[in-house]
């Protein structure tokens, strides 16, 4: 569980604010990532159906063809995932899987997380930017972007670091010393806001403070080193020294 709640930005302290996607901006492994697989399993007649807690033991390897590897090679299939044939399949399937979920997007399914939208207007209104930071696909933000937060965030944020942008994915630092460098910013300047303990440590490692804010399938995780762990971004707020709140 979430063991403080609100946190106050101070914008004299922090440049930037860097969200991840997947669980910060909106719950879209649940409601989105997790149908849409089982969707493709079907269509392409793969024999595999994840629950929401096998989704949940599955999360903690970060990138969907990566977790999907990760799965065969855990149920004894990582022979056939690794020949020509199985590879193939399983690219096809996370193509297809994206699909399905910009579809889901497209057609509003998703909404941003309660307190998302006021958080970065008010970020952008004292002059701070905002950042995505995220290892999932380039085309999984743009859907999100697309589909549910570009008709209410007016400005686009300043830059988008993607799984395909890097070579390790989370927990590795590497999404966010990319992020910080293309900022011409030092961490210490940047502000994360993550969901997962794969995210808050890419975050630390690279030597930003990583407020942690729970989602669906983290409700119960350990988020040691974070600055604050809250319970959803409605808990955040931009707070000006000295301003009346
Ligand atoms: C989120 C992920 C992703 C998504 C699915 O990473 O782990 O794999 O679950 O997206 P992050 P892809 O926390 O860095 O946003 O299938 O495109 O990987
Ligand atoms: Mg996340």
């Amino acid at each position: 569980m979430a063991v403080s709640r609100g946190f106050g930005v101070d914008p004299n302290r922090y440049r930037a604010l860097l969200f991840d996607v997947d669980g910060t901006l909106a719950e879209t492994e649940g409601d989105g990532h997790l149908p849409c697989f089982n969707e493709s399993f079907r269509e392409l007649g793969i024999d595999w159906e994840w629950s929401h807690s096998d989704y949940g033991r599955l999360l903690k390897v970060t990138g969907g063809l990566e977790r999907m590897h990760h799965h065969a090679r855990s149920i004894g299939q990582g022979g056939w995932a690794e020949s020509a044939d199985g590879q193939r399949l399983l690219a096809q399937a996370h193509r297809l899987k994206n699909d399905l979920y910009a579809k889901r997007l497209a057609a509003g399914g998703i909404g941003p997380r309660p307190g998302v939208v006021s958080l970065i207007k008010s970020a952008l209104a004292v002059g701070m930017e905002w950042a995505v930071v995220t290892t999932t696909s380039a085309s999984n933000w743009g859907a999100l972007w697309e589909g549910c937060l570009s008709r209410e965030v007016a400005r686009a944020p300043a830059l988008a670091i993607c799984g395909e942008d890097v070579s390790r994915k989370k927990p590795d630092p590497e999404a966010y010393q990319l992020a910080v460098s293309r900022l011409g910013l030092a961490p210490r300047e940047c502000l994360a806001i993550e969901d997962s303990p794969n995210g808050l440590e890419a975050a630390l490692s690279a030597g930003l403070d990583c407020v942690v804010v729970r989602s669906l399938f983290f409700e119960d995780a350990s988020f040691k080193g974070a600055l604050a762990d809250l319970t959803g971004p409605h808990e955040l707020q931009i707070v000006v020294p000295g301003e009346f709140q």
